[in-house]
């Protein structure tokens, strides 16, 4: 089975990330099922949304060595940059050309996304879910982990392959989604209704996997919680407890019932400084990694081969893409 899954370099990596994406690719990379695994840098998604190029240079190569810090292991894993593969765009586009304007627009992320824009909407933002669905597609992927946000996306995507393949003859593998089971969904620190993001303006906000360690206690001793003093999972009336409870319990592999117990008689202060010491355990070894790799050239070799991996199977799957439509002169 393939397995296959990207993260935008639109920032720095967030604990969300971490443990909604990167964390449990780790974990998968030695799963006997998974014969094929795939990892990517969507920096053309990146691109849907304004970045500063010099930012953006550098968030892709920091992504990259944040990769391989968190422990993908690159005999396992093929690590690319979606931009070196230009037939995720050439895809895209076939793709774009039979997703319908509707469905585009029915994206919760594109209509949370939308809002947030200030110098426009772009018609990447719209399309973005055509070229995911071309990231998965191109390699046949049999199962995509995703957080609970990207759901929507994948069933897109779904779908997608389904119409081509009615439409054109069977040509793509319908993939299916991978849920983690515990932190699917990290919220933020300072709004715990929503997501913990990358690209959200408020620094307090999400714990970057750089952040310096006085930094994320900070953070966490400031999240937001609520002023009944009961630690308990409930994460409707009481989003910022139990957005510390999963984070907790994802950084020590304990159940959440059994920190509920733990902690029933604790005080917030307490609670806090043990959720700070849990991700501080939990970040300290990568960063000291990631400062090992960033310059290497190890760096560069992983990525041209991983690169060269990804082109050879996507020429393939495009080139019988353009003959079932029907483009160009057959091959
Ligand atoms: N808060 C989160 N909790 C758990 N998982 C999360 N993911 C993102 N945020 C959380 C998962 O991380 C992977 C990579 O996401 P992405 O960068 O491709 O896009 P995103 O979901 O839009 O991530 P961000 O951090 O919110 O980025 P921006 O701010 O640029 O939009 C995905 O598997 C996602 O589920």
């Amino acid at each position: 089975m393939r397995f296959l899954s990207g993260i935008q370099p639109s920032g720095n990596i967030t604990l969300g990330n971490y443990i909604g994406a990167v964390k449990q690719f780790v974990k998968l990379q030695d799963h006997p099922d998974f014969t094929d695994f795939i990892v990517f840098i969507a920096d053309m998604h990146a691109i849907t949304v304004p970045q500063e190029k010099q930012t953006l240079r550098k968030s892709i190569r920091s992504l990259a060595a944040i990769y391989l810090a968190c422990g993908l292991n690159p005999e396992k894993v093929h690590i690319f940059i979606q931009s070196e593969v230009a037939e995720h765009a050439e895809l895209a586009w076939v793709l774009e050309c039979n997703s319908y304007i509707g469905e585009l627009e029915r994206m919760t992320q594109f209509k949370d996304k939308k809002e947030k824009q200030v110098q426009g909407v772009s018609a990447g933002l719209l399309t973005y879910p055509s070229l995911m669905a071309a990231d998965i597609l191109l390699y046949d992927a049999d199962v995509v982990p995703v957080g609970k946000d990207q759901k929507q996306h994948l069933e897109l995507t779904r779908t997608l392959a389904e119409r081509f393949n009615n439409k054109y003859g069977e040509t793509f593998v319908v993939p299916e989604p991978f849920f983690p089971q515990t932190g699917a969904k990290i919220m933020s620190l300072t709004e715990p209704e929503k997501k913990m993001s990358k690209s959200d303006p408020n620094p307090k906000a999400f714990i970057s996997l750089l952040d310096e360690i006085p930094v994320i206690k900070k953070k966490i001793k400031s999240a937001v919680t609520d002023s009944d003093g009961v630690i308990k999972f409930d994460p409707d009336n009481k989003p910022g407890i139990s957005n510390l409870l999963t984070i907790l319990s994802c950084c020590t592999n304990t159940p959440i019932e059994e920190l509920v117990e733990k902690y029933k008689d604790s005080n917030y202060a307490t609670f806090k400084e043990d959720v700070a010491n849990a991700v501080v355990a939990e970040l300290e070894p990568i960063q000291k990694r990631y400062y090992e790799i960033i310059d290497s050239p190890m760096l560069d070799s992983v990525l041209d081969s991983g690169r060269d991996y990804a082109k050879y199977l996507a020429q393939r799957k495009l080139s019988k893409v353009y003959n079932k439509v029907g483009l160009g002169r057959k091959r």
